[in-house]
């Protein structure tokens, strides 16, 4: 039962929905939309240009290539392979320093799976290991103790 969760669970995450999201600049406040967003570690992530002046997406610490699209066109990069938050900005309306949602700058979230295996599922999940043994004899000794000191 738990091991078909588990296969359920990769299946969904393997079967990617894939992350994306718009750059837009109606106006002269150009924006990311959504300026967070999650993705799976090594999911595809795809800028769409909604606006009409070209965009980037570029990492602040450059974990992925930087992908430019112009009005109407989208490009896709992989997210990293590493969970963590990484924060991006766009290199012709905002700087490294922009905070997202402030600006033309987010962030991206890659959590950690859930299983707490490698992308590739090939080390198998480390068992914790039983002590209850150890604890369990210190307690009834304790508890033995403390029995035969009681008038
Ligand atoms: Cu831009």
């Amino acid at each position: 039962m738990r091991l078909a969760l588990l296969a359920l669970a990769l299946l969904a995450a393997g079967s990617a929905r894939a992350a994306s999201l718009d750059a837009k600049d109606d106006g002269n406040d150009p924006r990311f939309a959504p300026f967070e967003l999650t993705a799976a570690p090594g999911e595809q992530v795809t800028l769409r240009d909604a606006g009409q002046e070209p965009h980037t997406l570029t990492s602040v610490d450059a974990a992925w290539t930087a992908v430019q699209v112009n009005a109407s066109q989208s490009a896709s990069f992989a997210a990293p392979a590493q969970p963590g938050d990484y924060r991006f900005f766009c290199a012709y309306h905002a700087s490294p320093q922009t905070p997202p949602g402030q600006g033309m700058a987010g962030v991206l979230h890659v959590p950690s799976s859930a299983s707490g295996t490698d992308p590739n599922g090939s080390s198998p999940p480390t068992k914790p290991t039983p002590d209850l043994g150890l604890s369990g004899l210190l307690a009834a000794l304790a508890l033995g103790l403390f029995l035969r000191r009681r008038p």
